[in-house]
């Protein structure tokens, strides 16, 4: 909101303190530090801590959360008006903080989540130099005494140490099974004082009750407070071209809701459905002439729906599906995790690239997973104008969480900050309670056999619903995930996380495990999603490491090395577990460079296999979220795309498999193939498939044609045949119209085809406008051809792909400046087996 007129609060020093023991003299100077800020990085700025993210640096950053730490700052009092009041206002404060103006305790706060405003005009007084300062204690010191629920058998270690579950901050930032140990502390989002005028705007909001292309009710709301007698609002809608659609202007002492019809609307899609046109929603705050507040917002008119219907074909399960404008979608996405621990580091960069990496990997949804952060509004905003849809947790993840009033109150003005800042967003598909609680809870009891309640289940079963049926009554709302069923993951009903492969989690055909947890190469395989039965996936990953050059920007030389100690501390999940997964698919590394190619291959071909199954059980199964896009640090995880932003090679798997229409065999075994085309678009797939079986130097043992016509939103059987399995062979599809990109299927592991190892790609390359222009082909097959770089601001439109024999592709190479022919070189599966 802006109106009255606002001081930043920006410029800060920070410095650390025994806790309790006060201001001491002497000792570390003051620290400048600007706000948002984040105290790890500035203390590495005046060389004070060696990077956490670097080397084996992490651990020695311990000490920084048992130190209290002092945020300070002065500025000079605004003038404030007639009936104008100055407030402070925190968007952020993390965590345990108090605040003093002048030496005196004027506030305190204890969640992350939520915005602190604190009420401080009478303390100033105008062109006067104020002294503010923000006490942080240590999360230790401030939950002395405090007990943790019980906590499961499982999770007992780290929940009981850090006590996060106690504390309204980032869940992640204790350490998880991807992320490093370094829970964040201070100002971390922006400060400021505001000179209020006698009346505002709290809040504006819209919402899309019915849309079609011919007409949609909406509805706008407007809070105001203060004293509003003898002011008026206007409200003007502006479609996307400019013109105003609708305006109005009433007495501000008028609060009703305003209903508004729009014929002809321009529907927000997601973007392989549509266009992404906003609306800009204007509400001002009229004193006679005067302007004493205004706020616009983006809107977009669309509609969203979760279908739970049963489901007609499989009988005892019901749908989860999206329903978009009346269209019921096939969510493709990913789950997404902070892009940095030092989450008060709020560089845009990452954003745009990660959003627009998603959307070109044809994913229209993503899932805020509930142990990160409520992202900054950019990233929403993203979202909205990439046409991407967002799955939203609460943040509670993987805990059991207290239900006291305290701990209800805070949860309480934390919803009620975030759905506010949140709902008008159109890419806004769901609210989701929380991640994993009611499943691991369900697995603990299971395994105990004592029967308790899940402690903290009245949040996301009274307090959050409760709460989002009057702040925004439109988007879905879903407890937790996964949910749904006689199990929280059973394939029946509801959502499903997949960590059969990985974790070795059996499945849950309906309400109970039919099998004992391992994870043995042969009970992990990734062949393991096709027993994968389940309405909406919304977790299933498999980790990869990343591109050498990143870990060689990170590590020390001596840690390159998979064996290494060094090494291990950037795998925070069991390291063993990799190693069984690529054992049956590609052996075991002897190298580094091993190590990272045969992750890399797994981690593709898995999530290949993966989401083609997923989209042949279209419309059974109506979403595949996979774990996860992207890394908070540079290390060893399930992301597609690594923490400096190098894509891995199941990034362009995993966009190939997501695309609008799909060719894709299924393997039913004994060597019986299906060939299935799923098409996800608006229109009929009308085409031919050519289906071969080449040997690996490109000669044709048979080839066959079969006519295509595919209805919209359909995955269906298009052929089907004998293929046994053959170590010199590769089935393949193409289209002859080039509807859908051509896909392979090789029915043994790749560390069993009997590839040429003397055969390279032929690479011609040429600069264009900045840009590289590769083309490589091939005279027999090449398998894993890809090229590599050492810098991470490449962009590939196509990498990581088989070439079979006589195949040539075009990659287009985009970077942040001039890419040179010089700075890319090409590698191959071929390579390997030449040099074992
Ligand atoms: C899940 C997530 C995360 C975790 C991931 C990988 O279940 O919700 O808690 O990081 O699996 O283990």
């Amino acid at each position: 909101m802006s109106g009255g007129s606002s001081v930043r609060l920006d410029q800060w020093e920070l410095r650390d303190f025994d806790p309790g023991a006060g201001p001491v003299e002497g000792g570390e100077a003051w620290l400048a530090v600007a706000a948002p800020g984040d105290t790890y990085l500035t203390l590495v700025n005046a060389g004070r801590l060696d990077h956490p993210y670097k080397a084996r640096n992490e651990h020695a950053a311990a000490w920084v959360r048992d130190r209290e730490w002092r945020w300070r700052t002065t500025f000079v009092a605004p003038e404030a008006g007639e009936g104008e009041t100055v407030e402070l206002v925190f968007d952020g404060l993390d965590t345990f903080a108090t605040v003093y103006l002048d030496g005196a305790e004027i506030g305190r706060a204890d969640n992350m989540f939520r915005h602190w405003i604190f009420s401080v005009g009478d303390r100033l007084r105008a062109g006067e130099t104020h002294a503010l300062e923000v006490r942080f204690d240590p999360t230790a010191v401030a939950l002395e005494g405090k007990t943790p629920p019980p906590p499961w058998a499982a999770f007992t270690d780290r929940i009981s140490r850090s006590k996060r579950n106690l504390m309204r901050k980032a869940q992640f930032g204790w350490g998880w099974d991807w992320g490093p140990d370094l829970p964040t502390v201070g100002v971390w989002k922006k400060a400021r004082l505001e000179v209020r005028p006698r009346a505002r705007i709290d809040d504006v909001a819209f919402t899309t009750l019915t849309a079609t292309s011919a007409r949609a009710e909406t509805r706008i709301d407007v809070e105001l407070s203060g004293t509003t007698a003898g002011l008026r609002t206007e409200i003007v809608l502006t479609d996307p071209q400019g013109r105003t659609a609708f305006r109005q202007e009433r007495d501000a002492a008028e609060t009703a809701p305003i209903p508004l019809t729009l014929d002809a609307p321009q529907l927000w899609w997601t973007h392989d459905l549509g266009a992404q046109p906003l609306y800009d929603l204007t509400v001002r705050l009229l004193d006679g002439d005067r302007l004493l507040d205004e706020t616009t917002r983006a809107v977009g008119v669309r509609t969203i729906d979760l279908d739970q219907s049963p489901d007609p074909d499989e009988p005892g399960a019901t749908f989860f599906r999206f329903v978009l404008n009346g269209m019921p979608i096939f969510a493709k996405g990913a789950c997404w995790v902070p892009t940095t621990s030092f989450v008060a580091d709020v560089a845009s960069e990452p954003y745009d690239r990660l959003i627009a990496h998603a959307a070109r990997a044809n994913m229209n949804m993503i899932r805020v997973w509930g142990g990160g952060i409520y992202e900054p509004d950019l990233f929403y905003d993203l979202c909205d104008r990439k046409g991407v849809l967002i799955w939203q947790d609460f943040m509670f993840a993987c805990a059991p969480y207290p239900d006291d009033d305290a701990f209800v109150a805070s949860v309480r003005a934390e919803v009620d900050h975030q759905v506010r800042r949140l709902r008008h967003h159109p890419s806004m598909a769901l609210w989701c309670g929380n991640n994993e609680n009611e499943a691991i809870h369900r697995i603990d009891v299971d395994v105990s056999g004592v029967e308790v309640p899940l402690p903290g289940a009245v949040l996301y079963d009274a307090v959050v619903p409760g709460m989002l049926a009057t702040l925004d009554p439109t988007t879905p709302y879903w407890p937790g995930s996964p949910g749904g069923g006689a199990h929280p993951n059973s394939m029946k009903a509801g959502d499903v996380h997949d960590w059969t492969v990985w974790h070795g989690i059996p499945p849950i055909p309906d309400d109970r495990m039919v099998e004992p947890f391992g994870y043995a190469p042969e009970k992990i395989v990734y062949q393991r999603y096709a027993e994968d039965t389940a309405r909406f996936i919304s977790e299933f990953g498999i980790q990869a490491a990343p591109a050498l050059a990143t870990l060689k920007r990170w590590m020390d030389p001596a840690d390159l090395d998979p064996e290494s100690e060094g090494f291990h501390l950037r795998i925070k999940d069991e390291s063993k577990k990799a190693l069984a997964m690529i054992d049956p698919v590609t052996g075991p590394p002897a190298t580094l460079q091993d190590y990272i190619d045969f992750t890399q291959w797994t981690q593709a071909e898995g999530l290949k296999f993966g989401i083609e199954h997923f989209r042949r059980r279209r419309p059974h199964c109506s979403g595949a979220l996979l774990w996860q896009f992207n890394d908070c640090w540079p290390c060893v995880s399930w992301s597609l795309i690594d923490y400096d932003g190098v894509e891995k090679a199941a990034y362009h798997a995993v966009r190939r498999a997501f695309a609008p229409v799909l060719a894709s065999f299924g393997e039913l075994g004994d060597g019986a193939v299906e060939l299935w085309i799923s098409n996800d678009t608006q229109s009929p797939v009308e085409d031919r498939a050519v289906i071969a079986l080449t040997t690996l130097d490109g000669r044709a043992i048979w080839s066959e044609e079969v006519a295509l016509d595919i209805p919209v939103d359909a995955s269906l059987s298009v052929w089907s045949g004998v293929v046994p399995a053959c170590d010199d062979q590769v089935l393949t599809v193409r289209s002859t119209t080039g509807a859908y990109e051509a896909n392979r299927l090789l029915t043994v592991p790749v560390m069993d085809l009997k590839l040429d190892a003397r055969a390279r790609p032929v690479m011609t390359a040429r600069v264009v406008d900045g840009a590289l222009e590769v083309e490589l082909s091939a005279r027999v097959y090449l398998a894993f051809v890809h090229l590599v770089s050492d810098r991470a601001d490449l962009e590939f439109s196509d990498n990581h792909f088989d070439l079979r024999a006589g195949e040539t592709r075009n990659i287009r190479v985009t970077g942040a400046s001039p890419v040179t022919a010089a700075e890319v070189s090409v590698r191959c599966w071929n390579d390997r087996i030449a040099e074992a």
